[in-house]
């Protein structure tokens, strides 16, 4: 299996409830590497940059506003098959979707304020990793 990297926020709805601890023991559990990490706050237009392909769904607005609300904590996670064990780890979209045990599932408001994001595929993976971090910020 491939060891990859993916790009992971954790959203204002869980920074402001103090999760980004519990949330970072999900990813090390399930063998994920925090090999990156900041907190930031997005402008709305930075969070608007990263969130451009979604500039057409009704939501994108709401979304912008709501990733620039309060701090985000970015990060660089490490394993293998590391953006779809992310994906799992994170569960659907829709917190009422996603399966028991997940990030979402726990500790997601709404599909809106669902307290994680992370990287679709390897393309994305690279370039949102690259949005928010130097080479130098990365120590595998
Ligand atoms: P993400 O990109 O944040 O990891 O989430 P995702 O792949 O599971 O979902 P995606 O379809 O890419 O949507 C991006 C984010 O937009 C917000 N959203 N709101 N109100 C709505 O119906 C709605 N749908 C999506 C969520 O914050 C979602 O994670
Ligand atoms: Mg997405």
């Amino acid at each position: 299996m491939a060891i990859e990297r993916t790009l992971s926020i954790i959203k204002p709805d869980a920074t402001r409830r103090n999760l980004t601890g519990k949330i970072n023991a999900k990813f090390e559990d399930a063998g994920l590497r925090i090999i990156a990490q900041k907190r930031i706050q997005l402008t709305k237009a930075q969070a608007g940059v990263f969130y451009a392909v979604h500039k057409e769904r009704p939501f994108y607005d709401e979304l912008c506003e709501f990733m620039a609300s309060e701090p985000v904590v970015v990060q660089v996670l490490e394993g293998e098959n590391a953006i779809t064990k992310n994906r799992e780890v994170m569960g659907a979209t829709n917190p009422a979707d996603a399966a028991e045990g997940t990030i979402r599932a726990e500790f997601a408001e709404s599909v809106g304020e669902n307290s994680v994001h992370g990287s679709d595929a390897p393309d994305t993976a690279k370039d949102e990793i690259g949005f928010f971090f130097s080479q130098l910020e990365i120590v595998g």
